[in-house]
């Protein structure tokens, strides 16, 4: 049964974006390359009745994907935002159908939409939680972890996260740190819900070698090869025994629901950025709720914000394995919000405060700003 969410429209003045750049606790490395310090766009959309936020989860360049910071930015100051302040009194639900006409650049649509959903939320007193649907207080926490520089150094890295409590272990693999790092994790610590992630690092001539991987029970493999190959997915997914899942390749809910019928994946990385925004999510939540496929919450290092938005959606009934939903301590020494994401017995809170339910920290919010500008109307 579709649920229908309904918030009441805002008037908008203006947005403020921002490119932050903030510092990692540690190096993050996965197959296409190493990050010491996240840059993201910060939105904030004002109104009269307050200011709601977002953030555009675009990386510094376009390595995941064709987005990148400074494209987000040109598209969201040019076209994105005023297209959004000519129309008028807007509710969340209509923003993705005023960004319609341009194509592509989701993460950067996803990152209005949200600022929009919050100011919106928070102006009825209601929180993003409720209003998605979310069904529990708490979600079990997942940590992705990075490509460490051998199989050793991996083992000692993970062990510290299962000591922090984290319930499912995520390690980065790519051509040559493949087998043996998974094999490193398996032997140390025995029966832990283990899974894979390759960023589209790997091609259909690799299926015997992916399919090495299935005597390690994992959870899944995570998008294997690239993007566009659904075709050659379904044709791994024929080879292999565990479960493939997409991240790259899910780009709406159209395209899972093509990714289900052609048997390219039999889960569901659902990311918000990635698809557009957080309404989109929700519908590819809905789709595969609705046709008994898993889905998890993927994750794109967000800050407080994206990260709140997170944990709400990860809430949903459907969402039955769990997220890469760390503690914001994972990646961050210092957040953006007053509140910011702690790990509580493997779990992390829902927000249940009005929006997103996190305050900003406008002192870090300014110390980790480096481009600013106001879009009005
Ligand atoms: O593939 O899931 C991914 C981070 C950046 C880009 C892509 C991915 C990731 C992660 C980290 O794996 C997920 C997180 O904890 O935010
Ligand atoms: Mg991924």
């Amino acid at each position: 049964m579709p649920i229908s969410r309904a918030a009441s429209a805002v008037t908008l003045d203006g947005f403020e974006l921002r490119v932050l750049q903030l510092p990692l606790v540690s190096p993050f490395t996965t197959s296409f390359g190493t990050e010491t310090v996240r840059e993201v766009i910060v939105v904030r959309a004002l109104t009269p009745a307050g200011d709601g936020w977002g953030e555009i989860v675009t990386q510094q360049a376009p390595l995941y994907s064709s987005e990148y910071t400074q494209g987000a930015w040109d598209v969201a100051e040019r076209c994105l935002a005023p297209a959004l302040l000519d129309a008028g009194p807007l509710a969340p639900e209509a923003v993705a159908g005023v960004l319609a006409p341009f194509v592509g650049h989701r993460m950067a649509k996803a990152g209005l939409e949200l600022a929009v959903l919050d100011a919106a939320l928070r102006a009825e007193g209601r929180s993003f939680g409720e209003y998605a649907g979310a069904t529990v207080d708490r979600v079990p926490s997942g940590v992705s972890v990075g490509i460490q520089s051998d199989p050793a150094a991996l083992v000692d890295t993970v062990g510290g996260y299962l000591a922090e409590g984290y319930v499912r272990i995520k390690i980065k693999i790519k051509p040559g740190r493949d087998i043996a790092d998974t094999e490193a994790v398996r032997a140390a610590f025995g029966d832990i819900p283990l899974q894979v992630d390759a960023n589209s690092a790997f091609t259909l001539a690799d299926a015997d070698l992916l399919a090495e991987l299935d005597r390690f029970d994992l959870l899944l493999i995570e998008q294997p090869l690239q993007e566009d190959d659904l075709v050659d997915h379904a044709a791994l997914a024929r080879r292999v025994r565990t479960p493939i899942c997409l991240d790259e390749s899910i780009t709406s809910r159209k395209a899972a629901a093509d990714a289900l019928a052609l048997g390219a994946a039999s889960i569901i990385n659902v990311k918000a950025g990635r698809v557009g925004g957080y309404l989109e999510a929700i519908a590819i939540h809905d789709l595969c709720r609705d046709a008994d496929i898993p889905v998890w919450c993927g994750g794109m290092l967000e800050t407080g914000i994206g990260r709140a938005a997170n944990a709400a959606l990860a809430a949903l009934p459907g969402f039955t394995l769990p997220g890469d939903v760390s503690a914001s301590a994972r990646f961050y020494a210092r957040d953006i919000v007053t509140e910011p994401a702690v790990l509580e017995g493997g779990h992390v809170r829902v927000p249940t405060g009005p929006g997103l339910g996190v305050e900003i920290d406008h002192a870090a919010l300014e110390e980790f700003t480096v481009q600013r500008v106001e879009i009005r109307r």
